[in-house]
């Protein structure tokens, strides 16, 4: 039967990570997949994860099955993290998933078995799993405008045109904050805009929050996603702990469905649960645990607030030395949206061959749309970078 299989097309950004690891070049830098790097290239394992572990190391008595939705512990304190008191708690059935991959992938087969007919809007561009995943389920996907090229920002205009074509019944996918390429992001007078269109059309929103924190500040970045919540009827959210806590690998995500009518949440609730026991029965617990030790404890949860503000003033402050180098050497201001983006990516708007030449040529790496990592630089590489991208001619 395998030979019934096709090949599959690799995955660009995890692909390149290999091709970066056999370059033998000892100057190169690496501006590609979306993880954190401190100014030495290390991903390091927060210190109040690592307080935690060390404290459910002397705590953990059992390694029995946690409920299929998870533990409880961890959707409360997620659910205060990213919600707030924007909704009641009653209002927000939620399960653990591994990582918001998880939770993307079982709020689409969520609103799948809601409606078959449903058609997902994305922005164009997304992050490349949304559409795979989509194209899996077998799902329909419309690309709404949303990148300016031109301009490094969003395209509002085009955008809010394009979501004139959602009908009733869809679903509207809008990242939660720090855009996933592209690095632009709505401001808050556009989101409302945009909550306003989805209400007049009937459309449910679904929010992808994967960088809480890396942008504006733990609650700033989390205002979207509130508002959202509390002025739909209905609002899925896909959330991850990889990035904001640094648990990549231990797969730790919360898939949040929101309902203003109290009715609906018992058999929200059963149907997410049903969706992980179908596909994995119970969500991994070990990260999870972590963070609801973190968020838990007063201690832990001022150092990780204090570290994770380290992480996005540092990711900001190369933003600013990115940008002026880049204005002194091309005289211009055409580069200036890295300074405005947010979050670990910019996408700097040039030519592929470039990005290759980059590559060939400066051994450096970002992916194929000339998507960067802001965090793969630090103060020495950032006048590297500037001074390859004006010397291949972007
Ligand atoms: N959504 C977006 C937009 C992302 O960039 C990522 C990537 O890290 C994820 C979701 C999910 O990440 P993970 O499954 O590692 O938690
Ligand atoms: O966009 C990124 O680089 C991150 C990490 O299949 C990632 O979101 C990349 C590819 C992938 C899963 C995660």
């Amino acid at each position: 039967m395998f030979e019934h299989l096709k090949e599959q097309p690799k995955d660009k950004i995890l692909a390149l990570m290999q091709t970066y690891r056999d370059d033998p070049r000892d100057t190169k830098i690496d501006l590609g997949v979306g993880v954190y790097k401190n100014p030495q290239g290390v991903t390091p394992i927060m210190r109040a994860v690592k307080e935690a572990e060390r404290r459910w190391w002397d705590d953990e008595t059992t390694k029995a099955y946690t409920g299929l939705a998870g533990d409880p512990a961890f959707a409360d304190a997620m659910i205060a993290l990213v919600l707030g008191d924007a909704v009641p708690r009653d209002q927000v059935a939620a399960v653990a998933t591994p990582g918001g991959t998880g939770a993307v992938r079982q709020a689409f087969e969520l609103v799948k078995m809601a409606n078959p007919q449903v058609r997902v809007f994305v922005s164009d561009p997304t992050w490349p799993n949304h559409l795979s995943i989509l194209k899996h389920l077998g799902m329909e996907t419309v690309a709404y405008r949303y990148f300016d090229e031109s301009s490094g920002g969003v395209d509002f205009e085009g955008m809010i045109e394009d979501l004139g074509q959602v009908r009733a019944g869809d679903v509207v996918l809008l990242h939660g904050c720090c855009h996933n390429p592209t690095g632009a992001n709505l401001n808050m007078v556009q989101f409302r805009a945009v909550i306003d269109l989805m209400n007049d059309k009937g459309a449910t929103p679904m929010i992808d929050i994967a960088y809480q924190g890396f942008g504006d500040g733990l609650e700033a970045d989390a205002a979207a996603t509130r508002a959202v919540a509390a002025g739909c009827p209905e609002t899925l959210i896909a959330a991850s702990c990889s990035k904001n806590f640094g648990i990549y690998r231990e797969r730790t995500g919360l898939l949040m469905a929101v309902a203003q009518d109290k009715g609906m949440h018992a058999v929200t609730q059963g149907n997410l649960a049903y969706l992980n026991r179908q596909n994995y029965s119970f969500p991994p617990d070990h990260g999870a645990r972590l963070v609801s030790i973190v968020l838990g404890n007063d201690d832990l949860r001022a150092d990780w607030q204090t570290e994770l503000e380290e992480v996005r003033t540092g990711m900001l402050a190369l933003r600013e030395q990115l940008a002026s180098e880049l204005q002194r050497l091309s005289g211009s201001d055409r580069f200036g949206f890295v300074a405005q983006h947010r979050g670990m990516f910019s996408r700097l708007g040039i030519a592929p061959e470039l990005v290759d030449r980059l590559r060939d040529e400066h051994a450096i790496y970002m992916v194929g749309d000339s998507r960067i990592n802001i965090a793969g630089l630090n103060k020495e590489t950032v006048p590297v970078l500037a001074r390859a991208i004006i010397d291949v001619g972007a």
